[in-house]
């Protein structure tokens, strides 16, 4: 049987890309623009391997007449034009729930490093400046009220993972969840002012695009901590800026941000912010996992079989 072929937006890990070479013929995105797609290799197209930071903009999926499905490594499709797709009848897969873990113990990392400042402990023992006299004291974490924006399945991960830390915890979403015990806010600014620690587990894309702003900010006051797992267009970046250089908040952890991996410069001038590059789901473990989800759903389309973790 003839390799179908297979349009790669981005490069996957070595596993991947071999195991999906044995399986496809492979057209690699990185090695050419969209435009350059030869005009004879666009009706052969049947496929799109992509990434959650990369998605498939509306003119690739103009371009491909024949393509069926779109595999996303990654849970957030926000990058991906599922509106075009679904039009065209084209499936989409993402991987969800592989990764749940990984997020949510990276927000207990980023919110720990954030209020117990243990970057700059670590600079200030490096330097030899302990020597010179110990850091200021900080707030503690455990015992606080943690607000949780999006309790999906990485949210319910995050709670999971905070409740052994003795939080009282709240959370914001489109509508409360049954059996679960936290307090539910349907206003965003009113759960950043009851909470100490906000946590954003909320998908990318329009519908929560800046949806923390200004007064969400002001909400979360000068004694409040902003972690962000999710997408940097969750926050309004000038107004996070502003509010980490004046103040208004005490300090972020934050995974994600507008324009990655080029960031707004004015981060790495601020001490009260913590920066990761998009590690969420960057562990041996998950991504070999989310690999395998990807292969699946692909395999599993090309004999006609359900897909495993269908979008639409
Ligand atoms: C990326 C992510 O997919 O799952 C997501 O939505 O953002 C990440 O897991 C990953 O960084 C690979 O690009």
């Amino acid at each position: 049987m003839t390799k179908p072929d297979l349009l790669m937006m981005g490069a996957y890990p070595d596993r991947d890309m071999e195991a999906l070479s044995s399986a496809y013929r492979l057209h690699k995105r990185w090695e050419f623009g969209p435009e350059e797609l030869s005009a004879s290799a666009r009706p052969l197209i049947r496929a799109i391997a992509t990434r959650g930071d990369l998605g498939v903009d509306t003119q690739t999926l103009e371009i491909l007449p024949h393509l069926e499905i779109i595999a996303c490594y990654g849970v957030g499709v926000d990058a991906i034009d599922l509106d075009t797709a679904r039009r065209r009848g084209v499936r989409v897969t993402n991987t969800p729930d592989v990764l749940n873990g990984d997020v949510a113990d990276l927000a207990i990392g980023l919110a720990l490093a954030a209020m117990r400042r243990i970057p700059a402990g670590d600079a200030h023992v490096r330097s030899g400046d302990w020597a010179k006299g110990n850091l200021a004291l900080t707030p503690r974490l455990h015992g606080k009220k943690l607000g949780i924006a999006g309790l999906g399945r990485i949210g319910s991960t995050v709670a999971r993972r905070f409740s052994g830390f003795d939080m009282d915890i709240g959370y914001y979403g489109r509508s409360p969840h049954k059996d679960v015990p936290h307090r539910f806010f349907d206003d965003l600014t009113a759960l950043a002012a009851w909470a100490d620690l906000l946590v954003l587990t909320l998908p990318g894309g329009a519908a929560t695009q800046k949806i923390v702003g200004k007064e969400v900010l002001q909400a979360l006051g000068p004694e409040g901590y902003l972690v962000n797992v999710s997408r940097g267009t969750t926050v309004d970046e000038e107004a996070l800026l502003q509010a980490l250089e004046a103040r208004t908040i005490a300090g972020a952890g934050l995974d994600v941000f507008w324009n990655e991996p080029r960031i707004d410069p004015r981060f790495a001038r601020l001490d009260n912010v913590v920066l990761q590059p998009h590690l969420g789901s960057a562990t041996t473990e998950t991504r070999r996992a989310m690999g395998q989800l990807v292969r699946d759903n692909l395999a599993a389309h090309f004999a006609g079989l359900p897909l495993l973790t269908p979008v639409i």
